[in-house]
């Protein structure tokens, strides 16, 4: 029931299995590390967790993401080709200066993805 307020993905907009690296940590370039992560969108927060099992747990607890950042002034584009061999590529740059690359093999979930994400960095343009 998607109008049910208790579930506990309720604020999800998205969810799901990406693969994904830093490229750049506090404006500095760092080494790649591409790790699969299940990947949620909640808010303006990007979350990652190893697995989809460790995410649930986030919720009605104290635990935190492994990792997140917050897309409130970021940017998302279809990554150039000298930034990933890989193809699906999307860059994401946050205003803190963490950038990621995020890809899936599947075109049709990184388009999804990429449509998602500009929609929240749409939204909250002006916070
Ligand atoms: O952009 P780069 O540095 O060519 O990225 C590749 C490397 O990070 C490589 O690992 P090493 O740090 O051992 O060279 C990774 O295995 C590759 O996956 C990275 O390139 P792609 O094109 O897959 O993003």
């Amino acid at each position: 029931n998607p109008s049910s307020p208790k579930h506990p993905h309720s604020h999800c907009e998205k969810s799901g299995t990406l693969n994904v690296t830093k490229i750049t940590e506090h404006g500095k370039k760092v080494r790649k590390n591409w790790t699969s992560s299940w990947t949620v969108l909640q808010g303006s927060q990007l979350l990652f967790a190893k697995t989809q099992a460790m995410a649930s747990s986030w919720f009605g607890s104290h635990q935190k993401p492994e990792f997140s950042v917050d897309l409130k002034g970021a940017t998302v584009e279809k990554a150039s080709k000298d930034k990933s061999s890989k193809k699906h590529v999307l860059e994401v740059k946050t205003q803190r200066g963490t950038d990621l690359l995020i890809q899936s093999d599947s075109e049709n979930i990184i388009n999804e993805w990429f449509k998602a994400l500009t929609e929240v960095i749409n939204t909250h343009a002006w916070e």
